[in-house]
Parts: C-alpha cells; sequence; structure tokens
C-alpha cells in the first residue's frame, strides 16, 4: 500500500508542487497532503486506509455528503448517453430553471466550467454594459484567479490595486479598486473618487475565503444603495454561499438583491460547473444577444449538468434546517471546547475557528482583512494535526471555511474536539 508520503513524491516529479490547487499541498500545516481513495456520506478514506469526517466538503460542492446515491445514478445515466456534444441539451434549461426558482433576481442565466469563469465574465459583462472599466472589491475576499482579481492594496493607504501574483501586469491591476469589508466609509472615500468610473462592485454576501466573516448589519444594504447611486453593477459571488447558507444563497437570507450573481461549487453537485446570471437587460448583453463576447467547449456538459439537477433538486427547505442544527451544534461544541482561546463565527452550515492573537478580537469578532492578520495560524495547525489524528478533515488553511452536509451525524461533531 502507498503512502501519502509516497503518492506525493511521485505526483511531484508531474505536477507543479505535486497538486492541482495550491491550497491542497497543506503548506499551511506543514506536512505532505492527504490522498482521497473514496468517499461516501461524511466520510472520506485516504489511500492509507484511513477513515476521516470531512469537513472540507471539496470546499463546498458536496453539501449532500460524498457518492449520494441519487447523484450517482443521475451521473451514470447520463454517461451512458455519452459525456458532451457542443450543442444545447435540455438538461441546461433544466439547471437553469432551478437557479431562476431560487434566485428570483437571476432573470437569465449562462453556465460556465468554474467559479473563476464566472466573476471573470460577470465583470467583463459589467464593463460592456455600463462602459466603465473600475470594478471595487474587498480585500480578503477571494473570486478565482482572473488577472484583475488578484490583486491587494497598494503601498500605504492607496486604494489602486497591486497585482497579488506574479504575471499580471500593474495595468491590469489599476482598474481595480479595494475596499475594507465591513467598511461602508471605506466604499465611500473609493466612490467620492471614482463614482463615475466604476463599472461594477464584487463581493462575497458572506465572506468565506478569509475565514467566515458575516456581512455587518447594513453592509450589503449600503453596497446595494451605493451602486444604485452610482450607476454601477452591484455582483453577489455566491459561488460558495449559493444554495449553501440557505437555497437562495445569502440574498435570501440577508434580503438584499444584486443585478448579477455567480455561482458554482454546489450547482455541479461536485462536478466542474459556474455559472452568472441576473437582470436580463445585463444579461443581454453578451453574444450572441449583445457585444460581450464570453464562449466555453465544456459549458453547461450533460454530465455536469445531471449532477447539479440531482443536487439541487434535494436541496428542499427540510434539508437547510438540519444544516441550519448541524451548524449550531458544532458552534457550541467548538465554542465550550474552546473557551477564551478560540471564536468561531458562522452563517448555516459554514464556519471557522479563529484562535485570535488579539483580545480585541474576543469582543468584536473578525471583520475584515486587517484583522484576520491579528488570528494565530499556527495554533490552528495544531487543531488541524490533532483533529486529522482523531480521524476528522479540516481545510488545510486556517483562512478556509469548515462545510458540513446533510450526511455528517451529530456525534461525528465530537470527533474535533476530542481529548
Ligand atoms: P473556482 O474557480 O475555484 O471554481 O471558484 C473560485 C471562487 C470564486 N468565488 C468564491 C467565493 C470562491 O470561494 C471560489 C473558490 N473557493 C476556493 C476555496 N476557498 C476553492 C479552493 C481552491 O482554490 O482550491
Amino acid at each position: 500500500m502507498k503512502s501519502n508520503r509516497e503518492a506525493f513524491e511521485r505526483a511531484k516529479q508531474v505536477l507543479v508542487g505535486g497538486v492541482n490547487s495550491p491550497v491542497r499541498a497543506f503548506r499551511a500545516v506543514g506536512r505532505e497532503p492527504i490522498f482521497i481513495a473514496a468517499g461516501r456520506g461524511s466520510r472520506v478514506w485516504d489511500i492509507e486506509g484511513r477513515e476521516y469526517v470531512d469537513f472540507v466538503g471539496a470546499w463546498g460542492p458536496m453539501i449532500l455528503g460524498h457518492a449520494d446515491p441519487d447523484v450517482v445514478e443521475a451521473v451514470q445515466s447520463a454517461a451512458e448517453n455519452s459525456f458532451s456534444f457542443g450543442m444545447p441539451t435540455e438538461a441546461e434549461t433544466e439547471l437553469a430553471e432551478e437557479i431562476r426558482k431560487a434566485f428570483p433576481s437571476i432573470e437569465k442565466v449562462r453556465f460556465v466550467n468554474s467559479g473563476t469563469e464566472a466573476t471573470m465574465a460577470a465583470l467583463r459583462l459589467a464593463r460592456g454594459f455600463t462602459g466603465r472599466n473600475k470594478i471595487l472589491k474587498f480585500a480578503g475576499c477571494y473570486h478565482g484567479h482572473s488577472d484583475g482579481l488578484l490583486v491587494r492594496a497598494g503601498s500605504g493607504a492607496t486604494t489602486l490595486g497591486v497585482p497579488d501574483s506574479a504575471g499580471v501586469p500593474g495595468t491590469f491591476a489599476s482598474e481595480t479598486l479595494l475596499a475594507r469589508y465591513n467598511d461602508l466609509e471605506d466604499v465611500d472615500r473609493i466612490l467620492e473618487e471614482y463614482e463615475r468610473e466604476l463599472a461594477a462592485v464584487i463581493v462575497e454576501p458572506v465572506a468565506g475565503n478569509m475565514g467566515v466573516i458575516p456581512p455587518a448589519e447594513g453592509f450589503l444594504e449600503g453596497l446595494r444603495s451605493r451602486c444604485d447611486e452610482a450607476g454601477a453593477v452591484l455582483i453577489f459571488d455566491e459561488v460558495m454561499t449559493g444554495f449553501r447558507v440557505a437555497r437562495g444563497g445569502a440574498q435570501e437570507r440577508f434580503g438584499v438583491r444584486p443585478d448579477l450573481t455567480c455561482l458554482g461549487k454546489i450547482i455541479g453537485g461536485g462536478l466542474p460547473v459556474g455559472a452568472y446570471g441576473g437582470k436580463k437587460e445585463i444579461m443581454e448583453f453578451l453574444s450572441p444577444e449583445g457585444p460581450v463576447y464570453q464562449a466555453g467547449t465544456n459549458s453547461g456538459n450533460p454530465i455536469a449538468m445531471a449532477a447539479g439537477l440531482a443536487t439541487v433538486r434535494k436541496l428542499r427547505p427540510g434539508v437547510y434546517e438540519t444544516l441550519e442544527n448541524l451548524g449550531s451544534a458544532l458552534e457550541s461544541l467548538l465554542a465550550s471546547r474552546f473557551a477564551g482561546e478560540g471564536i468561531v463565527q458562522r452563517v448555516g452550515s459554514m464556519l471557522t475557528l479563529f484562535f485570535p492573537k488579539d483580545e480585541v478580537l474576543f469582543e468584536r469578532g473578525v471583520r475584515n482583512y486587517d484583522d484576520v492578520a491579528r488570528v494565530d495560524a499556527e495554533r490552528y495547525g495544531r487543531f488541524f494535526h490533532a483533529a486529522v489524528r482523531r480521524g476528522a478533515l479540516l481545510p488545510p488553511s486556517a483562512y478556509e471555511a469548515f462545510f458540513l452536509s446533510v450526511a455528517h451525524s451529530s456525534e461525528e461533531l465530537e470527533r474535533l474536539i476530542g481529548e
């Protein structure tokens, strides 16, 4: 039997860093990655035969648990009719109809293959629709790896983005403005200077990529009114929160309607699917109706559509009650086990355990990316390794979210806090 270490050595010969997405290299927790052989329900098994309760859930998609029988069956029967045609199929229409039912703000949909594609195309569409170039994002929010979104605040308090990755030209980054999450005054500072140049504001309505940070009271409403005022497109990146924090995502849970929504993860049921959609008058700027181009060989792939359809059709209201109860139970377990040492931030069935280095965070929580710099990643690493020893698999980074599924039982949550 091969060990994780041997598999990793072999992978590194042909895959950059031995992985196909950086976080999977487990560098933040200082060990070789865990190579997964199989998953079923709430469990995954690594290639050494070790079993784990899975709190990563493929970073969000596996809300029904692994290998849900109905999803497996849907994929198998779709596969018997071949895998891809490069022609329309009715499955795409059906999944788009399910999305529209769940998200009243979405009048028209376009499927792509990842969250990155969805946000990249939504921003191009917003720029085409408004004829403006600047976009505003929030430090610590992640919207995939397209050039204009891999930026961080320039040196000092400057607002213009500078590349956060090699290979991104400064000119691309300079069209991206940055503000502090949950801080409308910071947004106003930027609008004073750039209001008329602003094509779009893109935001994770619940931040999940700097650990889980819920929107402060009035934050999303404030973005809505400011975009109306500025004539800018409000884009909710619900790749993580869509069908997660409610069937209709954060926009249902918090009652704020964006102009465009980006989706991914759960709508593919674990297969590669992204989508963007929203107001008809904006979406119809998109080719073939309008002048904004976007295309894709695998867009609306029938197997991926089958997995997504089978998944979202099982996400009925009772499921969200189950997920809310599981989330609340895990929050209480962690909050009492780590009282005085850690704080839990949660929305529904996505949550993060932070270990603050700074007392003030215990009072006011972790509200933005500046606060995140004041949590103890090394302490999280120790928690991660203890969980692995107890047969629980957590995100190998302090700045991610734990995800629960309907397959998790309340007893399994205990694995995170055993001695
Ligand atoms: P993908 O291109 O990875 O499908 O989606 C990018 C994306 C866009 N928007 C949000 C809010 C996201 O969370 C993501 C991707 N999430 C990360 C997990 N934090 C994916 C994991 C990874 O990069 O390996």
